[in-house]
């Protein structure tokens, strides 16, 4: 990204103030691209649920900063940034959305399933959970093919009560598979708040029962989970097994778009948005000598640029013929092999 006037000049290596404007990029990016998605809900130009992550972006900045080409990531419902920040077309992802030919799955689905395999991106699962099996047999297939990728899953802290997310990190702990698990805790699964939710205060702590190390992280500070997703995933990718971070945050809408989230109080919305990653990173900008009034500016106008000319392309773009509706249901068929071999 070239850097925007306002960046620090101090002598400081080019690509680490890079990173540093980067990474504030992706969740300003995120949150502006949710956002409209919410507005367009209500205008009902989206296609499905919409299940926003505000308030969660410095868990997806901050793990995926850590990623490489051909790694595998497994998103729950709520982290439709993941899909930017590894490269998904903002058009496409916003066709997706709305349901067009133009978008991931040709306008076959809504975004909760949709997923981008060019970009290494399972769409999740309906089922809670269940794309952790899925994310461990990527990692079981790096391994087998001595391949140096890692696969990621990320689920919530409602999902880490299912069975498929522990027979997952049993097998994935057992066989030191290259797997990292994301728990986004934001306190609430749908209406079930934490304490009904588990006998303890951290999901990480469940770690240890299958052998591997489980680390408790603000999900709000994005400076945070990008220091022990760079140290854990070093740890991965040198071949030393699973890991997990359980990431604490909350999210500041309902569960969708459609829940009001009348189960919660206002003043604990309110004091975690106080504690909102965006102005948090800011200060640490600032700190860094930055010219972080003007660098907002300059960003904030590139992200709306970016959501904009995503939703443009969304509108254009054609809904899916109907006879179209039968193709790319099932996998093709594997080539029948030569007669005789
Ligand atoms: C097995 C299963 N049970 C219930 C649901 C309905 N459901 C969908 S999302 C959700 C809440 C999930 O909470 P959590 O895993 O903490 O993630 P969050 O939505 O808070 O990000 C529920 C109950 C489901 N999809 N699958």
């Amino acid at each position: 990204m070239a850097q925007p006037e306002g960046a620090r000049t101090a002598a400081e290596p080019a690509a680490r103030i890079e990173q540093e404007l980067q990474l504030y990029y992706w969740m300003k990016l995120v949150r502006a691209f949710e956002e409209r998605v919410s507005r367009l809900h209500r205008q009902n130009k989206i296609f499905g649920g919409v299940y926003s992550g505000a308030g969660q972006e410095a868990i997806i900045a901050g793990i995926c900063a850590s990623l490489l080409d051909g790694d595998f990531v497994a998103p729950l419902h709520r982290d439709l940034g993941v899909f930017l920040v590894r490269g998904v077309d903002p058009g496409r992802l916003m066709a997706q959305l709305m349901g067009k030919e133009t978008g991931l799955s040709r306008g076959k689905d809504s975004f909760l399933h949709g997923g981008d395999l060019e970009h290494g991106i399972f769409g999740s699962t309906s089922m809670l959970g269940s794309s952790l099996p899925i994310a461990v047999g990527a990692a079981l297939k790096f391994r087998m093919k001595r391949e140096k990728n890692i696969a990621v899953a990320f689920f919530g802290e409602g999902a880490s009560s299912r069975g498929d997310v522990h027979e997952a990190m049993n097998f994935a702990g057992v066989h030191r598979l290259p797997v990292l698990f994301v728990c986004e805790n934001n306190r609430y699964a749908y209406s079930t708040p934490l304490e009904k939710q588990m006998a303890i205060e951290d999901v990480a702590d469940r770690a240890q029962a299958y052998g591997f190390k489980g680390h408790v992280v603000s999900g709000n500070d994005l400076l945070e989970v990008l220091e022990v997703t760079e140290r854990v995933v070093a740890r991965i990718r040198k071949g030393e097994g699973p890991a997990l971070i359980e990431c604490k945050t909350y999210r500041y809408r309902g569960h969708s778009e459609h829940d009001a989230a009348l189960y919660r109080d206002q003043e604990e919305l309110i004091e975690w948005q106080s504690r909102d990653p965006i102005p948090r990173y800011e200060l640490f900008l600032e700190k860094k000598g930055h010219d972080v009034k003007h660098i907002r500016e300059q960003i904030d106008e590139r992200a709306q640029k970016v959501v904009q000319e995503a939703v443009d392309f969304a509108e254009r773009s054609a809904l899916p013929k109907a006879e179209e509706a039968l193709e790319d249901l099932t996998a093709p068929s594997p080539t029948p092999a030569p007669k005789g071999k």
